[in-house]
């Protein structure tokens, strides 16, 4: 007898722990967070005092949205960086939704405001990227000719 209640107390104590643990994995889902992968495409080659635009392409791959809030410049090629719609207009943010891919090819797009000097195909530029939950990134962008891409200055 004294046997069998050990043999069922242990039962009891195994079962305890897998809820435990059940309970430990089940909260671990429950975290939701957003998984950014930056993919840099190209910055267009500018002159001195004139604008240019880089463009990107950033995949969520986590289960919480996000949202690119700003973007800066590390160095001072440039008097600022801004985000803009296609029509050139600057905007605050640019959602970036759980599981979706943005391509920030156009619309919208990073901007380069008053290039501090001439920038010139092969350099490279630095551009960091502000999210509103992950993590700043840095993002180096090859420097290349415009291709004929419609875009609109
Ligand atoms: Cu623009």
């Amino acid at each position: 007898m004294i046997d069998f209640i050990y043999k069922h107390k242990l039962i009891v104590l195994l079962v305890l722990l897998f809820l435990v643990g059940g309970l430990w994995i089940v909260a671990g889902e429950d975290e939701e967070a957003p998984e950014l992968t930056v993919k840099p495409g190209f910055l267009v080659t500018v002159h001195k005092g004139d604008n240019t635009y880089a463009l990107l392409d950033i995949k969520n791959t986590g289960n919480a949205d996000d949202k690119l809030v700003g973007a800066y410049l590390s160095s001072t090629d440039a008097a600022r960086a801004e985000l803009h719609d296609k029509n050139m207009t600057r905007i605050d943010s640019v959602a970036l939704p759980a599981g979706q891919e943005v391509l920030m090819t156009g619309d919208p797009h990073i901007m380069l405001i008053d290039a501090a000097r001439g920038i010139m195909v092969g350099e490279k530029v630095d551009i960091v990227l502000d999210f509103e939950k992950s993590p700043d990134q840095s993002v180096v962008f090859t420097v290349t000719q415009a291709d004929g891409h419609n875009h609109e200055h």
